[in-house]
């Protein structure tokens, strides 16, 4: 197999589409040597005492894991000073963090949920990080920068430390899976161009919240379990990992449809993924691969975003099967 690097897809990149800027290009690079440094300390465990709780809670209330601290401090110390960047924002950080004054600052702006899964470390099920690139308008830092719509981001990826440790990456023109070569630490080019299969029979949804559902979503999930007998008349499979990651990349790799929809549980919080840096990046990834990405009535990343750690209800995956969500949003809601 030709060794295609991350670098040499890059610099393509640049060349063929000018889709590339050399600072971006430097961006994605320091993240991509970032997320190596994560998967090491993933890849310990135990053996480097990351595991279990750091004691602290992050800014949603959640109890923070020790890799949470470890995934965010690595992210932040490794692109603070590039002088790429105006500011970073993480799930891990009440508020956007400034470069320090130290360094000098660049025209975009990088948000990352730094270890996302984190429930599922402790239990050595794969987990990932996300990452979301928009430009600094003006330069500027504070929160309002952040609240751009998910249709104004440069670049998106996530990586995924499962088996094999996974880059996946848009920049707007389809969207690329490297693979780590850990003999060389070095990126390899494994997928040049993800497509999601239009056609599918597996769905992801946590079913535990099932009474605190839209009636649409019920209406839908109900359908898919019929199978045969019902009104899909087709048998359906679910599977539900606790991963955005995970569970998307599988829909990327072989088809599916992902859902955290709205429930009636706190109507403060519409849906339980954060809409800048896990729902705007996987639905860009997901539309760039021949998907949909919605909040289940609406375009995903046409949403004005109103805070920072804002929630969203979350559906994406196979085109057929979204939009079969939408038109019962519309026919019941
Ligand atoms: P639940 C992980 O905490 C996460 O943000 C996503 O990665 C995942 O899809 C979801 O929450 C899992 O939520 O309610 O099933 O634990």
């Amino acid at each position: 197999m030709q060794r295609i690097t991350l670098t040499q897809y890059l610099v393509e990149q640049q060349r063929e589409f000018e889709r590339i800027p050399a600072d971006l290009r430097l961006l994605i690079e320091v993240v991509a040597r970032a997320v190596k440094a994560i998967s090491v300390n993933v890849g310990k465990g135990a053996i480097a005492g990351v595991l279990g709780e750091a004691g602290s809670d992050n800014v949603q209330g959640e109890a923070q894991k020790r890799l949470d601290v470890v995934a965010n401090e690595i992210l932040l110390l490794s692109n603070e000073w590039g002088g790429h960047l105006a500011g970073m924002a993480s799930e891990e950080l009440p508020d956007p963090y400034p470069i320090p004054n130290r360094y000098p600052r660049g025209g975009y702006l990088l948000l990352f949920d730094p270890l996302d899964g984190s429930s599922n470390i402790d239990v050595n099920i794969s987990v990932g990080t996300i990452f979301s690139v928009l430009r600094s308008p003006d330069g500027a830092t504070d929160e309002s920068a952040f609240l751009q719509p998910g249709t104004q981001q440069l670049a998106a990826g996530y990586a995924l430390y499962g088996p094999q440790t996974l880059l996946v990456l848009t920049v707007g023109n389809g969207v690329a899976a490297f693979t780590l070569d850990r003999e060389f630490g070095t990126w390899i080019l494994t997928e040049p161009n993800m497509r999601i299969p239009g056609h599918t029979q597996e769905y992801a949804i946590n079913a535990s919240n099932a009474r605190f559902w839209d009636p649409a979503i019920k209406r839908y999930i109900d359908e898919l379990i019929a199978g045969r007998e019902g009104p899909r008349g087709r048998d359906f499979n679910m599977r539900w990992v606790g991963s955005m990651v995970a569970d998307v990349h599988r829909l990327l790799t072989r088809g599916g449809i992902f859902m955290y929809p709205r429930d009636k549980r706190d109507p403060s919080k519409p849906g339980r993924l954060r809409l800048l840096y896990e729902a705007n990046p996987m639905g860009f990834i997901v539309e760039q691969a021949g998907g949909m990405a919605t909040t289940g009535a609406g375009r995903l990343l046409e949403l004005v975003p109103e805070a920072l750690h804002q929630r969203v209800p979350v559906v994406l995956g196979s085109p057929e099967e979204v939009s079969r969500i939408g038109d019962y949003y519309r026919e019941m809601c």
